[in-house]
């Protein structure tokens, strides 16, 4: 259980991050968690792979990439030769998922011109594969970046564009409104998507929606299928992940009554957002249900 118990720990503190990036690392960590008790009876095997996928579900709760690639491993418990399917499937996760987000990529690239100037939130390898795909096809394009308070990753997506050579520009969170007027399309990633087309996404992401939706500029997610929400179609709520205070602030001793709220995520309407970007094409948000049912429908049956 050590490789389910490092895992665990990572996503849940963080140094695995990226809803894409955690489900991948649950899907690594099944893998080698199979071939490490595959001596096991059959029986055995099935109970302790089922107990791991629990353990890794409940490191975070709101990016669903997290139990749908721990379902999907685990649905391989149920086929003919249970050991070798879950590994095999492991796999199939892990490539399919860098697949998806180079497919993303170039779909989503289509929808920015030359001269464009794209602004992104927090960190989003699916994202950043569409504005790097972009910029490969030659267009001449700005990016700006948001700060993402607490934790700054959108550090990680400006030092990555920048290193690429791309022209970034740091904003902090607050100055989204301010400079609008200078954005042609906003792109960001997704935690999660519901049954009736909302994106749970980084905390702040709702607000940069309803400015985008003002000074009409487009609005989309870039989303691979399994981050559709299963649970959201027989009416389950995404529980929204809230952190530590402490990544907020600390206030000396006198001011310890002031409380701090630190969640992670937040839900953007269905409304505000013009499309999803997936690796089978961009659907609009009213797609939502359909992907489910079609994908993923049978995590709930
Ligand atoms: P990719 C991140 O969550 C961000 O909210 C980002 O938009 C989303 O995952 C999707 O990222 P966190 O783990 O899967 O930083 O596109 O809380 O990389």
């Amino acid at each position: 259980m050590e490789i389910i118990k490092e895992t665990y720990e990572k996503i849940k503190n963080m140094e695995i991050r990226g809803a894409g990036r955690i489900g991948r690392a649950a899907a690594k960590a099944l893998k080698e968690y199979a071939i490490k008790i595959s001596h096991l009876s059959e029986e055995e095997f099935i109970k302790k792979m089922k107990e791991a996928g629990n353990l890794l579900i409940s490191a975070r709760p709101t990016a669903v990439s997290l139990p749908n690639a721990v379902k999907y491993v685990l649905k391989g418990l149920n086929e003919d030769n249970p050991k070798e399917r879950a590994i095999e499937r492991a796999d199939e996760f892990i490539e399919s998922s860098l697949k998806a987000i180079e497919k993303i990529g170039k779909y989503g690239a289509n929808r920015i011109k030359d001269g464009y100037t794209i602004l992104t939130h927090c960190n989003s390898e699916a994202a950043i594969s569409v504005i790097k795909t972009a910029y490969d096809e030659g267009k001449d394009i700005k990016v700006f970046c948001t700060e993402t308070r607490p934790r700054n990753q959108g550090y990680i997506t400006a030092k990555t564009l920048y290193d690429y050579g791309i022209d970034v520009t740091l904003i902090v969170d607050s100055a989204v409104r301010y400079f609008m007027r200078d954005i042609d399309i906003v792109i960001v990633g997704a935690d999660a998507i519901t049954a009736n087309g909302c994106l749970v996404n980084k905390i702040g992401t709702s607000q940069i929606a309803l400015i985008a939706n003002e000074s009409r500029v487009p609005f989309l997610t870039a989303a691979e299928t399994y981050k559709f929400h299963p649970k959201t179609i027989v009416g389950e709520l995404i529980e929204i992940e809230e952190r530590d205070p402490e990544e907020v602030t600390t206030f000396e001793d006198k001011y310890k009554g002031i409380k701090i709220r630190n969640p992670a995520f937040d839900v953007t309407p269905a409304k505000y957002i013009d499309a999803i970007i997936t690796e089978i094409g961009l659907i609009p948000p009213q797609g939502a249900w359909y992907i489910i049912e079609k994908y993923f429908g049978w995590l709930e049956k």
